[in-house]
């Protein structure tokens, strides 16, 4: 059984080669704040098109969902698409509890402060992994009725393949009849594109990825050298997906006691923090039914970046 403990986990990840860090230890208070901060730039068009396709469609997709009275959202950052739904008075009106599921408890605090201004029924919060959460949170369900999982944001796109697919089975096996998934996921685009959304000329992106460091020194007694680091992101076209990495800009010696680990990084040497996989919607489609799933609507934006998929059990 691997240990699941950020100090486990480190471990695990930190011994692998090439060397890799999870990337869920991304989101502490300011690694959350960071992602927010990405949301706004300019070049990291994601969530705009995911949040104007949300406005847009809400109603159809609350009415395609057959208006669900439990709302499950994993990996809510800090509420603002949750909200968004919400505001829509012909949702509102029929939801009756709202189950949020973070491992960063920051983000968990503001998501629910910001739906508590505008939504009146039940929030839960849950500060657990994916799929602890949303088993925790399906198994609680007192509330008659429909239930719809949210995953936006193409959180997805931190799996790979056969762990998208087994996560989704794990989604899946929760949802009962008549019960649904709305997913978001990014698109393939121009590698160009893909390069500015993730090495943004603001370096915001860098200190993202850079605070992971700075969140272990902190967490677990880490010696990183957070200025003996440089940022970088690949397209690795092969893969489908974008890259984080950060490198080591001399050789060095990091100690992490918590996690009972000292290593040796030679000068460039690499540490895998990220993976975003990007999609086509051929390819996507084939994921979902490789789970168990089947689309019941998809909704695409005028540019064809991004894609929301309603989708239920098979
Ligand atoms: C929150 C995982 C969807 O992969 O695009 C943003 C995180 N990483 N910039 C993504 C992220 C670098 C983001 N996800």
């Amino acid at each position: 059984v691997q240990d699941t403990t950020l100090a486990g986990d480190v471990r695990h990840y930190l011994s692998q080669a090439p060397r890799q860090l999870p990337s869920r230890a991304l989101y502490d208070t300011l690694g959350s704040l960071l992602f927010d901060a990405i949301c706004e730039l300019p070049w990291y068009p994601l969530t705009r098109a995911e949040r104007r396709l949300l406005q847009m469609h809400r109603r159809a997709i609350f009415e395609s969902a057959q208006q669900p009275r439990r709302l499950i959202e994993l990996g809510p950052g800090n509420g603002s698409k949750l909200t968004q739904l919400l505001a829509e008075p012909s949702v509102s009106h029929h939801v009756r509890q709202v189950d949020l599921v973070d491992v960063s408890a920051s983000a968990l605090r503001e998501a629910a402060r910001r739906l508590q201004e505008t939504f009146a029924g039940s929030i839960v919060t849950h500060e657990a992994r994916y799929e602890d959460g949303l088993r925790k949170a399906a198994s609680t369900d007192r509330t008659a009725g429909r239930k719809m999982v949210l995953f936006l944001g193409s959180n997805i796109g931190n799996f790979d393949l056969p762990g998208a697919t087994t996560f989704l089975r794990g989604v899946c096996d929760t949802l009962g009849a008549g019960d649904a998934l709305l997913i978001g996921a990014d698109l393939v685009k121009p590698e160009h594109e893909l390069q500015l959304a993730y090495d943004d000329p603001l370096g915001v992106t860098a200190a993202f990825n850079l605070n992971l460091l700075l969140h272990l020194n902190i967490a677990l007694g880490a010696t990183f050298d957070v200025a003996a680091f440089s940022h970088k992101a690949v397209w690795n076209a092969t893969e489908s997906r974008v890259e984080m990495h950060l490198v080591s800009r001399r050789e060095q010696v990091v100690d992490i006691p918590a996690a009972g680990l000292s290593i040796t990084l030679r000068k460039d040497e690499t540490i895998w923090t990220e993976s975003s996989y990007k999609y086509t919607p051929q390819a996507f489609e084939h994921l979902l039914n490789t789970a168990g799933l089947t689309a019941i609507q998809s909704w695409f934006d005028a540019e064809g970046r991004f894609l929301l998929v309603l989708a239920g059990a098979r």
